[in-house]
């Protein structure tokens, strides 16, 4: 029987179609592994579900053994593994586009508004008792008509947020790998920070766009912009992003992700033009479900001698 070693909780139907396929482990703390913790744990397994946290390389192939036939990570982004490493020694490697799509846009979408529109900042107010009445002037956020969307990264995610903002009447300019058979205008980066009022990150965490988002690119948006971010911390320097937000050049930033997860620059968390949540892009029940269970689906496949769903290619 199989091995699988699964290194946090998942939900239920990815562990029953799991266990169709072997000997299912799943880590019961409710924490992730260190990486000691992690090598014991899948030592002997034929099969890794890892995710987010989890260093998923040559060390853990390694410790697993010679029998590791596939390391299924349960997200979109693989920056957490090394896929060259792991293909090295015949190990497959999985992740899972496509099902979260939505979710992450949504998310994305939500958080724009929560900036633009100052709700973080107006739930704090009403919950700290602080007296308020209304008037004109009150709590005045920006509006989204007729306002241009810049979008780094044109993959799924990022074109799902295109079609998000299309219906709230922004125009949307994108930079990526390549231009689109879309509406959407193909710019470059420096003309996407130039024009944007709203930038909204969904480029996969590469050495390229490691602090992409850095005091420079800062400097180069439009005075009063917004920046979203629900792809992978590192993509913004937390650093330059508050020095930015204290010199009054953008005007807010609304983040799911950071650049030491899950710790926040401290700068940011005291900032009421800062809208934060706990990486929670693709936490909905069905899409976390989907995830996993097509994680499963992949772990089955290898283990049966069948090719993945979603391989990773080095
Ligand atoms: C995951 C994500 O939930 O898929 C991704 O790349 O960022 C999230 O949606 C998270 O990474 C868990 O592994």
């Amino acid at each position: 029987m199989p091995k699988i070693a699964v290194t946090r909780w998942i939900p239920d139907d990815a562990v029953k179609l799991l266990a169709q396929a072997g000997e299912v482990a799943v880590s019961e703390l409710d924490r992730p592994l260190t990486p000691a913790e992690l090598h014991e744990f899948v030592a002997g397994a034929d099969a890794v579900v890892g995710m987010l946290h989890d260093r998923l390389d040559g060390a853990l192939a390694d410790a697993a053994g010679p029998g590791l036939k596939v390391v299924a990570n349960v997200a979109v982004g693989y920056d957490n593994v090394d896929v060259p490493a792991l293909a090295g020694r015949g190990v497959v490697v999985t992740n899972t586009p496509g099902v979260l799509t939505d979710a992450t846009a949504d998310l994305a979408f939500g958080l724009l508004l929560a900036v633009t529109r100052r709700l973080g900042e107006g739930e704090r107010l009403l919950r700290s008792r602080t007296p308020w009445s209304f008037h004109l002037g009150f709590l005045l956020g920006s509006g989204l008509q007729g306002k241009t969307l810049g979008i780094v990264g044109f993959g799924q995610i990022g074109r799902a947020m295109a079609k998000r903002a299309e219906a709230f009447g922004m125009s949307i300019v994108y930079t990526g790998r390549s231009k689109q058979d879309t509406d959407a205008e193909f710019v470059s980066l420096e003309e996407l920070f130039d024009r944007s009022d709203v930038v909204s990150l969904h480029c996969p965490l590469t050495p390229e766009t490691r602090h992409l988002i850095d005091a420079a690119a800062l400097r180069a948006m439009k005075p009063g912009a917004y920046l979203v971010n629900t792809t992978r911390g590192p993509v913004v320097d937390e650093a330059a992003l508050a020095d930015a937000l204290e010199a009054g050049g953008i005007a807010g930033a609304a983040l799911d992700v950071f650049e030491k997860e899950p710790e926040v620059e401290p700068r940011l968390l005291g900032r009421d033009d800062v809208v934060l949540s706990p990486h929670l892009g693709s936490a909905t029940v069905e899409t976390r479900t989907a995830m996993a269970v097509l994680a499963a689906r992949n772990v089955a496949a290898v283990l049966a001698g069948r090719p993945p769903l979603t391989e990773v290619k080095p």
